[in-house]
């Protein structure tokens, strides 16, 4: 682990667990009076056959839904990766642990490829010019792309004439280079975190080819910004396939959000756009997520379709802040890259989504993506739940790809 001393952070661990363990257990007896409240004012209810709804006095459920797991080898490099970001122990919550622990599992095919491998290679002894040769194999091989690799391997090699290099200074010099790479799209768009302006209407359009997990993001993304309080409203502007406004409605329950949508065949993106924005207005939302086709008859048709869409937003709403999101499944590693090349160069990106960053051995491409196409990586999906999605954090990002276990 970085920065931090290894027996100091085991303990930290182990008093973040801890603390987590009270909380949960408080939670749990707290939902369990909850339930004994409940049950006698059903009984009271019954007895004088009362219509009076249970939930309108007890709150349907306390806020108790992820189980804290075991205090093994998962928790405890992720309590360690929050501390070494300056978290306190009162501050860590057991989401962020669970994630983390996704994420670290998430990469664990692509580190298997590359870190294991390296770390054996090089041991405990210092770099040597054959060991960044192995190196520069193995970064092209993670996918994370020749110009990234380039650029990694020249600074080693620099840093190598000038010095003695061991092999745990190699990994934290290398971490530090890779993290470099992918801030640098973050760093020059000025936000480090993408978030939607309060008071204004923003809209971010999930843009990609099919399949990617375009629907699947958009859904994950109404339930992380309804939940942080944003108003939120969907518009189902993928009128292309068949079964994608069902699945977006599945996702807008889930997450207690509206959708806009229509359902006639061959109902025009733009006129769906152009009524959810009407929406938009009256309800005075402040996130709306505008799902797109991944698939249209030729790819000029997708290009076409999603700049009459930026046309009406620019129309009806030019004080909007639009963001237009890239989706890229990490899995097709560099057939993604192309993609987003291609969507680059006609669709006006302004961010990137990776997602199935789980059971992939490719996520080495998120490092491509931030230096080939120069986006700003804003979110990651590691899994199909509601919750597997979180903002981009390019130090977890680094730690996760090259943890050392
Ligand atoms: N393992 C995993 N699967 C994912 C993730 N994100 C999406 N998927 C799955 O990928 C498949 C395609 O997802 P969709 O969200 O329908 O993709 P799309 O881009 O909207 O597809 P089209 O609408 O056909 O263009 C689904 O089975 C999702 O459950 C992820 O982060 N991890
Ligand atoms: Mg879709």
């Amino acid at each position: 682990m970085t920065n931090i001393d290894s027996d100091n952070s085991r303990e930290w661990a182990a008093q973040a667990y801890a603390l987590l363990k009270k909380r949960q257990e408080e939670q749990k007896q707290e939902l369990q009076l909850q339930e004994e409240q409940k049950q006698e004012l059903q009984l009271q209810e019954e007895q004088k056959q009362e219509l009076i709804a249970k939930e309108n006095l007890i709150p349907a459920k306390a806020n108790a839904d992820t189980e804290l797991g075991e205090f093994d080898d998962n928790f405890t490099w992720s309590a360690m990766v929050l501390a070494s970001q300056g978290k306190k122990i009162n501050q860590i919550s057991i989401d962020e642990i669970d994630w983390l622990t996704k994420l670290r599992k998430g990469l664990e095919e692509t580190r298997k490829g590359f870190v294991t491998e390296l770390l054996d290679k090089l041991g405990d002894d210092p770099l040597t010019p054959e060991s960044l040769d192995d190196l520069e194999t193995l970064l092209i091989r993670a996918d994370v792309g020749i110009d990234s690799t380039d650029k990694v391997i020249s600074a080693l090699r620099k840093k190598l004439n000038e010095e003695v290099v061991g092999g745990e200074a190699g990994i934290k010099f290398l971490k530090k280079e890779l993290k470099l790479i992918i801030d640098k799209p973050i760093i020059n768009s000025g936000t480090d975190l993408l978030v939607p302006q309060k008071g204004k209407l923003n809209v971010w359009l999930l843009v990609g080819v099919n399949g990617v997990g375009k629907t699947t993001t958009l859904g994950k993304l109404a339930y992380l910004s309804s939940r942080s309080n944003f108003k939120t409203l969907i518009a189902a502007a993928d009128t292309f396939r068949a079964a994608a406004v069902e699945q977006l409605k599945v996702w807008g329950e889930r997450s207690n959000v509206d959708v806009i949508s229509n359902q006639s065949k061959n109902a025009d993106p733009a006129a769906v756009v152009f009524d959810a924005i009407n929406s938009a207005k009256k309800r005075n939302v402040e996130l709306l997520l505008v799902d797109t086709a991944g698939r249209l008859q030729t790819k000029n048709n997708l290009m076409d379709e999603l700049a009459k869409i930026k046309k009406i937003i620019d129309k009806k709403v030019p004080d909007a802040i639009v963001e237009s999101l890239l989706v890229l499944d990490a899995s097709q590693g560099q057939n993604g890259l192309k993609q987003a090349k291609s969507f680059a160069k006609s669709a006006n990106l302004s961010g990137a989504i990776i997602t199935k960053l789980d059971g992939t051995s490719r996520g080495g491409v998120s490092l491509a993506v931030s230096e080939e196409v120069n986006l700003p990586i804003r979110f990651i999906g590691a899994g199909e739940g509601i919750k597997d999605l979180r903002p981009f954090n390019s130090y977890e990002f680094v730690e996760a790809l090259l943890a050392d276990k």
